[in-house]
């Protein structure tokens, strides 16, 4: 795992990234498989989608990945940090963990000896049951595999399993320190350190698992913000264990119609973004991610929406350090209402939103939770499940606003659940034309208006227009890349110079991506892509990329 510091110094941690032994299995159930009888006929990169590569390309079924490590005795964690979409983890035979939902982090343990030990993953990339978060129709290709990295850690008595950092004031330079363990003896010595300076030793008793909070002043340290973006480097040790985590001294809210960063209002300008390659997937090798962010940044962008899945940590490490806010989202894209009122639905976002958080809460660029992307929000079903998620948002971090994509802002029924509104529209694109786009973004804005919102931060989360790279007409019609930049110039002059309401904007989308097998949606994308893109799916820009850049940079 790829990540800008060593979450761990003292912590026994093995990277299992590489080539594992892989074996596809296709359309068998898992429950039927005896690992003794696989033959591991292939290899595949981890992280990697294994249907991203040549062989195995646009298949469906179950695959299995093994190899060894040489460990010693302990608790022995291995952290996933995101496997498409189901899977389940053996350890030397013996089944210790099934998981479904890609794109977050999680953990398999169990107790061994030390020496060789065997590790095998079946990964499923069907739909159905087993993975209840994922559909075929949303409008990606949702490819699988181990497509994060993946580490083993070992423990001994006393092990740290969470570290959360809030800003309690900025003005006071003061933060609430969370620490989340479990233990096998009954005290244990804790240090705390920021930024190397001691802040804090004694000796705490201990519970079979629970959490320790302290409260801490750091002075020293300067505030983050997108123009400044201060890091700070925290590190606990418990015991043997240790964890050290990275943030930024900062306080969002909302006030007057804008979202406000350590009290100062800011505009978000900037794009959605999905993790997806023709080549790797949703894998998003280091090299990528830096040139996604540098083009990020050479647009001007301040925001960024992780479009429509939790994005990868070391992403989010680069947002940190280049002051670019994101909108963090948990997986979802138009579910109908039959499966929002599913239970077993409902049980897998509410897992899923709590490993995102766990995962990403220390981030200071992430300003903003996100839940269920143009889902129902319009239906009286859709309502309580939309009140359940965003509470769970609430309950797990009071310190961020939550929001979600609205599909049809002008017949939306949940706008009063959430803290910033946001509406995905397509004027231009879907109905209307060029001429529609002023009158569109201004009715929206009444409508939030009208229904009491006036006070709360309004983003358009997504406009945009398909283009093919290089395509272009003397009439300048639909799907032209001339058409797609005369797009975006009218909405980007419109809400930074027609009207004021508007705080925020999310451009469809920074590049273009692979879209679903299913028919319906496929016949819809040129490609088999979606090409709304301002670069294409290899970052090669169109002409819109120059006009918004220009008008970012304004
Ligand atoms: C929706 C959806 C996006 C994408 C977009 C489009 O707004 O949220 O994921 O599908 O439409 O391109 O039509």
């Amino acid at each position: 795992m790829v990540r800008r510091f060593s979450p761990h110094v003292l912590r026994t941690v093995t990277d299992l990234d590489g080539v594992w032994d892989f074996a596809y299995l296709g359309d068998v159930d898992p429950d039927d498989v005896a690992l003794d009888d696989l033959a591991f006929d292939d290899a595949m990169a981890v992280p990697g989608c294994f249907d991203a590569t040549p062989a195995y390309a646009g298949r469906r079924g179950l695959a299995a990945y093994r190899t060894r490590v040489l460990t010693r005795a302990g608790r022995q964690r291995l952290v996933f940090d995101g496997v498409q979409h189901w899977c389940r983890v053996y350890w030397n035979g013996r089944p210790i963990r099934d998981h479904a939902g890609g794109f977050t982090r999680f953990w398999a343990e169990t107790d061994a000896q030390g020496g060789e030990a065997e590790i095998t993953v079946l990964v499923d990339n069907r739909f159905g049951d087993r993975s209840p978060l994922h559909m075929e129709h949303f409008d990606w290709y949702h490819f699988g595999g181990i497509s994060r990295g993946v580490e083993l850690h070992v423990l001994d008595g006393v092990r740290i399993d969470g570290l959360e950092i809030d800003t309690l004031s900025v003005a006071e330079r003061r933060i609430e320190v969370r620490i989340g363990y479990t233990a096998e003896t009954a005290s244990a010595p804790l240090t705390i350190e920021c930024d190397g300076r001691a802040l804090l030793a004694e000796s705490v008793d201990l519970d079979p698992s629970g959490s320790i909070t302290r409260t801490l002043e750091i002075p020293w340290a300067a505030p983050w913000s997108p123009a400044d973006p201060n890091l700070s480097l925290l590190t606990v040790t418990l015991g043997e264990d240790d964890q050290r985590e990275r943030f930024g001294l900062r306080e969002i809210a909302t006030a007057n119609g804008r979202i406000t960063v350590n009290g100062e209002p800011v505009r978000l300008l900037g794009v959605n973004r999905h993790e997806l390659h023709p080549q790797f997937g949703h894998t998003q090798p280091e090299s990528l991610v830096v040139a996604d962010v540098q083009q990020l940044r050479d647009l001007g962008c301040n925001f960024v929406r992780g479009s429509h899945y939790p994005m990868d940590p070391l992403f989010l490490d680069l947002c940190d350090e280049s002051g670019i806010l994101v909108w963090s989202e948990s997986i979802g894209w138009q579910y109908p209402v039959e499966h929002l009122t599913d239970p077993a639905f409902v049980d897998a976002q509410l897992a899923h939103i709590d490993e995102m958080v766990a995962a990403a809460r220390n981030h200071p660029s992430i300003i903003l939770w996100g839940v269920l992307n143009e889902c129902p929000s319009w239906s009286e079903d859709g309502r309580p499940v939309y009140a359940k998620l965003l509470g769970r948002l609430r309950e797990l971090d009071a310190t961020r606003p939550v929001t979600y994509a609205s599909l049809n802002a002008h017949d939306d029924q949940c706008f009063d659940l959430v803290d910033v509104v946001s509406a995905n529209t397509y004027p231009g694109w879907y109905f209307g034309g060029l001429a529609d786009i002023p009158a569109e973004l201004d009715r929206i804005a009444a409508r939030v208006d009208a229904l009491g919102h006036a006070d709360k931060p309004l983003i358009i989360s997504e406009i945009g227009a398909g283009a093919v790279p290089g395509w272009n007409d003397a009439g300048g019609s639909l799907w032209t890349e001339d058409y797609q930049a005369a797009l975006l110039a009218t909405v980007i002059d419109h809400i930074t110079e027609g009207q004021d309401r508007i705080s925020g904007l999310g451009i469809w989308v920074m590049g273009d991506f692979t879209t679903t097998e299913h028919r319906e949606m496929a016949l819809k994308r040129p490609r088999g892509l979606n090409d709304k893109g301002l670069v294409d799916e290899y970052r090669r820009p169109k002409q819109s990329y120059r006009v918004v850049r220009e008008r970012f940079r304004r």
